[in-house]
């Protein structure tokens, strides 16, 4: 039996510690430890009971997904995956009683359902996850968990793939009991109990009163259907997962399982699970960093400021609070600190009434937020975050100003979107403690936070802001100092062809509409709306373009000239009025007299070519950031995409996206697009090297990391 696997005995009761760290994913050496482990015991006849637990900080977080790649490579044959382990646990003439704490996910829960009985502590949480990865349950999920839950709580989990806490698992009759104390001594006390109980061990496989019938069904499944409609963003996985279950009230046990595996089959070899899978792992590889290792000092955070309370500030602020980080929060005067905390004030009361927040945790937060005219504290202070006006001046401004009233010791960060870090760290005596942290509106929700490493900001100011970005519960992505960085960089070639696709005829809404029905969660056009024209219109009033020839963003420049900033004044490329919104006639007109200066002779484009030339040029871009070293990796890309601009993560982010569709395609592409519309559209060099070679993003970026020979 491998180590991965050990038995013990309390008495009469055999134990099973799977220990495969850090999640005791179920291999298949750790499936082969446990079945022979089990079958050792079952032989055993002084053994009477046994229970199955995990070793670390959790019992079996899922199938090991780095599996899935060598079954969909063709690496490995596509097997019976855990029947053998799953039929030896309900076969066998002993109770067996799995204990339960951390999380037992996917194949965890599945294992533990194929045990006789579970139970677990208070803290524990079970799920199947697999629809984020694209799949549905795999191992018997779909049709056990209606056994032992009903339908209803079996498709809320397995479609919707969230997790539930103990207390539910045992309302619903996932789990058997909560253990008081130890885990350990209380399953040990149970299985005594079901052993004194004798009779037959209860098998979830033969429980079918829970199952319904077709007329009770069939509402359940409708409701579940329109659910996934509503969420899936035109993933499959959801549907899929329905349809598992729904054969679990129309099939015998062993069919369903089969239909189970056919299903679960299909899925594994989808584009759209590969997609997911890709950034499950590449959410994770973002926080490897050449040259950042776990001995790398880190600077305790524990108390932050904020420089400016405005919708940045105060966002940043609630981010700190919600992590139970105490923050100050100072602005120039009193007013615009009375308005930046009734937003926050406001947002918390939302949160509340949406029920996602309790009245005390909203005033526990508040309380961590402490606003202040003066820099007066600000020496207590581990970070500060200045979020002020995107000027340079005034940037510089307050960063001097930081350096006086701060311990040499502070990370002194700055949330700017666009501008030169290495020039904001020049005002200051301490450039290795001056980084980026870049926070996406609204701070408080999105998850991205690029982090935008100086010329001079020091392996410990990197390390310790990686860290924090988890405590903050953001996604963390170490990004190069260039203009824009990494997400706005690419979004301004994005947005510029889909403002150039409505000087070529493609009306508004169709932009939008053929965007979003590609999986993006909101059209270009809306997103400039929803962001404000006139942040985009002042930047490049700062940095005005000298390209010679076609002049983008005219039309945009004219609507901001008139006032139009989008949804704050109103009207943007959109009108919004009473609730609602339509084209705006001026966009429109701003976007005919633009065509007629630059020639342009218009026409209908259809929805492919429209994403064709939008999602291109974001390759494009993350091409030649790549090249430049301003991202580590491809996935980087694709997280920041997926995070930050609400990229389909079941196309994987831009690189992963490209690499599907092949790089040769979207090279020969961006040369028709070169031809037609010029020098905006010179292929970056990574991108025809890859392309002319048959190599893809995804292989250039794991050749770039790995250990130089
Ligand atoms: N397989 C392989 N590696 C895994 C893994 C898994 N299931 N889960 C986590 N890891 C790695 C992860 O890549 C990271 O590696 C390290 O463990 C710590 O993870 C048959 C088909 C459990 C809530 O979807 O949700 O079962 O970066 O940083 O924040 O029907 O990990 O250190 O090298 O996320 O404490 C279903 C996925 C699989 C659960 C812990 N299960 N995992 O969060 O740690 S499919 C899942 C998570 C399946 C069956 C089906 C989280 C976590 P590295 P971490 P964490």
């Amino acid at each position: 039996m491998s180590e991965l696997v050990t038995t013990s005995r309390e008495g009469d009761i055999g134990i099973i510690t799977i220990n495969n760290p850090p999640v005791n994913a179920l291999s298949p050496s750790v499936a082969e430890g446990i079945l022979s482990a089990v079958q050792k015991l079952v032989a055993d006849a002084t053994i009477k009971g046994i229970i199955l637990i995990g070793g670390g900080r959790t019992f079996i977080a899922g199938a090991d997904i780095k599996e899935f790649g060598k079954l969909t490579s063709g690496q490995k044959a596509f097997d019976t995956g855990l029947d053998p382990l799953l039929n030896a646990l309900e076969d066998s003439p002993k109770p067996v009683i799995c204990a339960i704490h951390g999380t037992a996910l996917g194949g965890g829960l599945e294992t533990a359902m194929a045990c006789h009985y579970r139970v677990a502590v208070a803290s524990a949480q079970v799920g199947q996850p697999e629809v984020k990865l694209g799949l549905i349950p795999g191992a018997g999920g779909t049709q056990r968990l209606p056994r032992l839950a009903g339908i209803a709580k079996a498709l809320e989990m397995c479609a919707g793939g969230e997790s539930i806490g103990a207390a539910d698992a045992l309302a619903c009759g996932i789990i058997d009991e909560i253990v008081k104390g130890e885990l350990l001594p209380g399953a040990v006390e149970f299985a005594r109990a079901m052993i004194a109980l004798g009779g037959p061990p209860c098998r979830t496989r033969d429980l079918n009163d829970k199952l319904g019938d077709p007329a009770t069904n069939a509402p359940v499944f409708a409701m579940a259907r329109d659910v996934a409609k509503r969420k899936a963003r035109g993933l499959m996985a959801p549907f899929k997962a329905i349809e598992a279950v729904e054969a679990a009230t129309t099939l015998p046990f062993a069919e369903g399982c089969k239909r189970e595996r056919d299903i679960f089959r299909e899925c594994l070899f989808s584009d759209q699970s590969k997609a997911l899978i890709h950034v499950f792992f590449a959410e994770r590889e973002v926080a490897k960093i050449p040259g950042i290792t776990k001995d790398t000092p880190r600077i305790p955070i524990r108390c932050a400021a904020i420089v400016g309370a405005g919708t940045m500030g105060g966002g940043i602020a609630m981010t700190y609070a919600n992590a139970g980080i105490p923050v100050l929060l100072k602005e120039i005067d009193q007013p615009a600190l009375d308005r930046g905390l009734a937003t926050i004030r406001k947002n918390y009361a939302n949160t509340v009434r949406k029920g996602k927040l309790t009245q005390q945790q909203m005033d526990e937060r508040l309380a961590r937020i402490e606003p202040t005219l003066s820099f007066e504290r600000f020496k207590e202070a581990d970070i500060v975050v200045e979020a002020v006006f995107e000027g340079m001046a005034l940037k510089k401004q307050v960063f001097a100003e930081l350096d006086k009233v701060t311990r040499p010791d502070a990370i002194l960060a700055s949330n700017t979107s666009t501008l030169n870090i290495d020039e904001i760290a020049s005002a200051t005596s301490r450039p290795q403690q001056v980084i980026g942290h870049h926070f996406f509106s609204p701070a408080n929700v999105m998850k991205l936070l690029e982090i935008v490493r100086g010329k001079q900001s020091s392996p410990s100011v990197i390390a310790t802001s990686m860290e924090l970005a988890k405590k903050l519960s953001k996604v963390g992505v170490l990004v190069g100092n260039c203009r824009a960085f990494v997400g706005n960089r690419m979004f301004d070639p994005y947005v510029r062809e889909a403002q150039f696709l409505v000087e070529e005829g493609a009306k508004i809404e169709e932009v939008d509409s053929a965007l979003t029905g590609f999986g993006m969660a909101m059209g270009p056009l809306a997103v400039l709306d929803l962001a404000g024209l006139d942040v985009g219109w002042r930047i490049r009033k700062e940095h005005r373009d000298t390209h010679a020839g076609r002049k983008p963003f005219l039309a945009e420049d004219r609507l901001c000239e008139a006032g139009n900033f989008g949804q704050k004044t109103g009207a943007g490329w959109y009108r919004y009025e009473g609730g609602g919104r339509s084209p705006n006639p001026d966009a429109e007109r701003f976007s005919e007299e633009a065509a007629r200066e630059n020639k342009i002779t218009r026409r209908s484009i259809p929805p492919e070519e429209i994403v064709e030339q939008t999602v291109y040029a974001l390759i494009n871009e993350g091409a030649r950031i790549l090249e430049e070293g301003i991202a580590l990796r491809a996935g980087d890309i694709d997280i920041v995409y997926v995070y930050g601009y609400g990229f389909p993560a079941g196309r994987g982010g831009p690189m992963w996206y490209a690499d599907t569709v092949g790089l040769k395609k979207v090279y020969d592409r961006i040369c028709q697009f070169e031809q037609q519309h010029g020098k905006f559209w010179s292929p970056a060099p990574l991108l025809k090297e890859l392309a002319t070679s048959g190599k893809t993003f995804a292989s250039w970026s794991a050749s770039k990391s790995e250990p130089e020979a």
